[in-house]
């Protein structure tokens, strides 16, 4: 098989003369195909069988140990001008890049069969997805992309109709930290990534082209790549609020956005459209419209279980790929927080004896979200669906209360820029330490943070009808360090507030940060929680918000002049309120 399109024709041909495979196979994305790459993959010991009679078409992929997250110190921009990468970016010279990565690639992919993987980001009859092309030595990669992305014949169908396609180019290399960069040409539409076999860092279509280039296509084109679920909130009368909603990796989207409704709440329905990545246009109708570029989940393993997530742990008994999980004595898989079963091997073969972590905290589920059993109708509509609020949520053990909302979009760009959140698991690097997190994209925005602010303001002004703006924190913790809010299906009772708010049907108080909800105002029914502690989480400290706004304002200096005017608007005029708020 090959293609008619002579760019990507020649592209294959140029990477084989660089990466020298023994063989070359196009990917249709058939079934055959992927049980071929399976069984090669069993064979080699790339993928353990689980028990089929417990977990039908489910295998573990144990990845190098020291290859188990994303590398964020060995992640790219290559623009150009350094400024339009920006500080939030790791910068080098587009020339130099490429010289380094393609003596990284020469002859790296010998012994080996490279694999060519048309794949299409979003419905492939939605005018909002865009395709891409993944190189790639490893059948981790193809069998993972086949899940994640709308993969083989149908996408390479659109890439030779429109004859445009971001190029991704990846190789294993030898796996040596000292050898793996992750580099992205936003300026020319393409990605080489190398030395790494994690989701993240070579699954090229999602972090590296969804978000990473994307973001700055959507600069170009008037749209916006986000790291966000995009979620269905039904109330009982019916009606549907669609929320995207922006947090880090490993902070819940993927529950958040299969909640379960807890039984204090009947009626309320929600269905995911997506859980880590939202495309946003605005539609022709004024509205801000959403698409989950997505086909799969790439979701965190530890902590699911059937009272925490039963939607995520039913959809992953079969056809479920599991990266650096343990196993218990009859080949099941086991993480941490499963609650029944017992691990006899941890996540790197060895045999476990009970001390430490049997899985790899960042261990990850594949799967297709045809398989989530509460998988939107809507998700795979061409049009995407309306969003009525955009929320914003950081781990933060003090500071941000529960839930509150933005004065308007202006005020609600300045909440998502002045995001911050504990470091996780997720990525290479010391956990728990806070760090501003824009809009949750420190690690993937493309290009500049002082003109995504911009960005965001731009794409404001475009639409007619905005949704409203929250900002939420699940993680509130006492002094104990006791989680104060219980979090999971419970985050229903915010959302309901939410959605009450988009109606204009909820009470709030106005204070210096924005809208909170009073204790009444809040559905908490069966909830059982301590009235001081319901007060605490709906109620700010102004001292500490002081000190917060005078760090998003030192924040947005390292910005320089590039950030908008408008955005130091609003953060000084929060400043100011606070000061009012003290003095008073
Ligand atoms: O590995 S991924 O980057 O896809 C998961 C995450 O960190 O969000
Ligand atoms: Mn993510």
């Amino acid at each position: 098989m090959s293609t008619s399109n002579a760019s990507l024709k020649n592209w294959v041909e140029e990477v084989a003369r660089l990466t020298t495979p023994d063989s070359i196979h196009w990917c249709t994305g058939s079934d055959t195909e992927n049980s071929n790459l399976v069984d090669v993959m069993v064979r080699s010991g790339d993928l353990i069988k689980l028990n089929p009679l417990t977990h039908p078409n489910c295998y573990l992929h144990r990845s190098h140990p020291s290859d188990v997250a994303r590398v964020e110190h060995l992640t790219y921009v290559c623009t150009k001008s350094r400024e339009d990468a920006g500080p939030n970016n790791h910068w080098k010279d587009p020339a130099e890049a490429h010289r380094k990565m393609d003596a990284l690639f020469a002859g790296s992919m010998r012994g080996r069969t490279m694999y060519v993987v048309p794949y299409c980001m979003g419905p492939v009859d939605s005018p909002f997805a865009r395709c891409g092309v993944e190189i790639t030595d490893s059948p981790y990669v193809v069998v993972n992309m086949r899940i994640m992305t709308r993969m083989g014949d149908d996408a390479l169908r659109r890439i030779e109709r429109e004859n445009s396609f971001v190029k991704g180019l990846h190789s294993l290399g030898d796996l040596s930290p000292d050898r793996r960069f992750i580099m992205h040409f936003p300026e020319e539409l393409s990605i080489k990534s190398v030395g790494s076999g994690y989701g993240g860092n070579a699954l090229l279509g999602k972090k590296c082209h969804a978000l990473r280039i994307a973001s700055w296509q959507a600069r170009e084109e008037g749209w916006l790549a986000e790291h966000m679920l995009i979620m269905g909130v039904q109330s009982p009368s019916g009606e549907t609020h669609y929320i995207a909603g922006a947090f880090p990796s490993a902070c819940g989207k993927t529950n958040l956005a299969m909640l379960v409704p807890p039984e204090s709440m009947p009626g309320w329905k929600i269905w995911t459209v997506g859980d880590d990545i939202c495309w946003l246009q605005v539609g022709a109708d004024g509205q801000l419209r959403a698409i989950n570029p997505e086909a799969g989940y790439f979701g965190v393993v530890p902590g699911t279980n059937r009272k925490t997530n039963c939607n995520a742990y039913d959809m992953i008994q079969r056809d479920t790929i599991f990266t650096n999980v343990a196993l218990t004595a009859d080949n099941q898989p086991w993480w941490e927080g499963m609650e029944t079963g017992t691990p006899v091997t941890d996540w790197q073969g060895k045999p476990y004896s009970g001390n430490g972590l049997a899985a790899h905290p960042n261990s990850r589920f594949t799967v297709s979200a045809k398989q989530n059993p509460i998988y939107s109708s809507l998700a795979e509509a061409p049009e995407g669906v309306p969003i009525s609020a955009i929320l914003f949520g950081g781990r933060r053990r003090e500071v941000a209360p529960l839930v509150y909302e933005a004065r308007n979009w202006a005020h609600g760009v300045l909440v998502g820029a002045g995001m911050a959140s504990e470091t996780t698991a997720a990525a290479v690097g010391q956990m728990g330490v806070v760090r501003r997190d824009s809009m949750a994209m420190k690690p993937f925005c493309g290009y500049n943070f002082a003109d995504y602010f911009k960005h965001w303001l731009a794409v404001g002004k475009k639409a007619t009808k905005l949704p409203r703006v929250f900002h939420v924190n699940w993680f509130r913790q006492d002094k104990n360090g006791k989680f104060m809010w219980p979090g999971y299906g419970e985050n229903l009772r915010v959302l309901k507030w939410i959605a009450q708010r988009c109606e204009g049907k909820a009470m709030a108080v106005e204070t210096a940060i924005g809208f909170l909800p009073r204790a009444q105002d809040l559905d908490v029914t069966g909830l059982n929680l301590d009235p001081a502690t319901l007060q605490t989480l709906l109620s700010i400290d102004e001292a500490a918000w002081k000190q917060e706004m005078e760090s998003i304002g030192k924040y947005l200096d390292e910005y320089q002049t590039r950030v908008p005017a408008e955005l130091r608007k609003e953060q000084q005029s929060v400043a100011q309120r606070l000061s009012a708020a003290n003095a008073a």
